[in-house]
Formats: C-alpha cells, sequence, structure tokens
C-alpha cells in the first residue's frame, strides 16, 4: 500500500492534473539557448546538475525562451507538456542557479531533477510488530509476567521515514563493543575501507592506507589492537545498536532505523572486567570512526 501511495503521489506532485509525459513526441520548443529533441540526453548529464521547471500557467513561448536565455539554460528534453522544462545551467552552480530561477516571475517552481524510488515498507520484517520506536501503535507486549500497552504515536516515525529514504551512501562508526557482521540482518552492512581493500590489500599485513592500522579493512578493534570486529562472548552490545541503526529489509528479523547505511565497527570496549574500555581507547575509535 506505501509503495502505491508514495508512486502516485510522486506523480501527481510532478505532473499536476490531466498532464501527461511524451518527452519523444513533444518537439523541441523555443524556451532554451540550444535544445535538443533526444529523449535521452539527459542521460549525459548527471542528475545532480539536472533542474526542473515549472512555468506560471499562461507563460508563453516567447518568455520561456527569454528565461532560457536570461539563466543560460540548455534543454535535455522536449518540453513535457508545455509548461515544465528539464534544464541544465551552464556556466554557474546549481544552487545559484535555482535560487536565480525561483526568482524569475516566469516561473512558478524549481527543483533539482530528484530521482524517487518505491518506498520501503518494513511491515514484512517477522519482529517489526515488537519494533515499538519505530512505529507505536499501542500495540501489547509481555514484560516478564507483566503486559505492557504502548502509546499509539510515540515512536520516531521510523515507517514514514522509510518512505523518504533508507540512509544509503551514509556511513554510521559503531563505537562500542565488537560488531558481528555475520549476522544475517547485517551481512552486506559492513564499511570497506578503500586504502585496505582490492588486489590483496585484505590480508596483506601491511598499513597500506597509512593509518597506523594494519589490514582495518572494515573497522578496528582498539581493545585489543587487531581487525577482528566481534570476538564471540565478549562482545554482547555493538552488534545490536548495528542492527538498530541498520539491519536489513529482507523478510529476516528486524529492519533498522536506515537499512541502507554501512557499519564501521570500531570496538574500545568488551564485557571483561577491567580488560579495556579507557578513555584513550573511546577516543582512537571516536577518531577512526571520523575519518
Ligand atoms: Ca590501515
Ligand atoms: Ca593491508
Ligand atoms: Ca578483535
Ligand atoms: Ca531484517
Amino acid at each position: 500500500m506505501l509503495r502505491h501511495l508514495l508512486t502516485a503521489a510522486v506523480a501527481a506532485a510532478l505532473l499536476g492534473p490531466g498532464s501527461t509525459v511524451t518527452f519523444a513526441a513533444a518537439p523541441s520548443g523555443p524556451g532554451s539557448t540550444s535544445a535538443s529533441a533526444s529523449p535521452t540526453a539527459s542521460t549525459a548529464v548527471p542528475l545532480a546538475d539536472q533542474i526542473l521547471i515549472r512555468y506560471r500557467k499562461g507563460t508563453t513561448s516567447a518568455a520561456r525562451a527569454r528565461v532560457g536565455q536570461a539563466h543560460g539554460l540548455t534543454r535535455l528534453h522536449p518540453s513535457a507538456n508545455g509548461r515544465t522544462d528539464l534544464v541544465v545551467a551552464r556556466g554557474q552552480s546549481r544552487s545559484v542557479a535555482l535560487r536565480q530561477l525561483a526568482a524569475d516571475p516566469d516561473i512558478e517552481a524549481v527543483s533539482r531533477n530528484y530521482q524517487r524510488h518505491l518506498a520501503d515498507d518494513p511491515t514484512g520484517e517477522p519482529h517489526f510488530a515488537k519494533e515499538w520506536g519505530l512505529n507505536n501503535t499501542g500495540q501489547s507486549f509481555q514484560v516478564g509476567p507483566n503486559t505492557v500497552t504502548g502509546t499509539a504515536g510515540v515512536d520516531i516515525d521510523g515507517l514514514q521515514a522509510l518512505g523518504v529514504g533508507d540512509g544509503a551512501g551514509v556511513t554510521v562508526a559503531v563505537v562500542d563493543d565488537g560488531v558481528d557482521f555475520s549476522h544475517p540482518d547485517l551481512a552486506g552492512h559492513e564499511w570497506t575501507n578503500p586504502g585496505e581493500s582490492g588486489g590483496g590489500k585484505e590480508t596483506n599485513d601491511i598499513d597500506d592506507d597509512g593509518n597506523g592500522l594494519v589490514d582495518d579493512v572494515h573497522g578496528w578493534d582498539f581493545c585489543n589492537n587487531n581487525n577482528t570486529l566481534h570476538d564471540g562472548s565478549q562482545d554482547q552490545h555493538g552488534t545490536h545498536v548495528a542492527g538498530t541503526i541498520a539491519a536489513s529489509l529482507n523478510g529476516v528479523g528486524t529492519v533498522g532505523v536506515a537499512p541502507g547505511v554501512k557499519i564501521m565497527a570500531v570496538k574500545f570496549i568488551d564485557s571483561i572486567q577491567g580488560h579495556c574500555g579507557t578513555d584513550d581507547q573511546a577516543i582512537a575509535a571516536i577518531a577512526e570512526g571520523e575519518r
């Protein structure tokens, strides 16, 4: 249901009532300094540089041409519906172009050309109903001999957040005890150090990236000063924390707040009393996480 709602909402927002997208059939209009009729022309311009313009109702073709010339625009597609143009601004930054275009009297709205995705649906994860912190519907839990009932809405709006994004492209450093990346909900979530990977750098016993840590491929164990990031029963908490952050949408176990993020494991403590967990180890772990 969430996927359908998001798809419908995006379509309505982009097109407006009664509009259709017919890039290939639409003629190349005069609203730009140089126009291309190729329906695939936009693929040569990075998505981050593409700008969508919506003109005010009644804007003439002459006025659209003035907008193109005034702002140095190149049209990437024939106009979708006569009121919308996909353009790139040459010779100036995108942020400056967006600001200037927004102030143009013939333009109703301007935006980056964002890429949309189907909304993630976490409700199929077997333990999602227990994750009241993500989505509190007032569900009840058994806590020892007692039944505890939650308060609907007292949550972090995790369900809605997953409709916006999953954190892909973000790396989170877990400064804790170790993280078990062999857990089914964390497999594939390990951050990989580009300076210690490829061509055998992972296991060559050489500090290839020169940060003082040998073969720190997915993080570092500052407690034992090695690159094994999960040491059996010594580690009881970091895996849980990593799962709260990033557990996969995979039909297994739980889902994290942002199931698209990568985890860097920087262990500084374990469950052995007095073994490690000193402040200087924590500082070193945080420093590595800030890299
Ligand atoms: Ca290293
Ligand atoms: Ca190495
Ligand atoms: Ca270790
Ligand atoms: Ca899962």
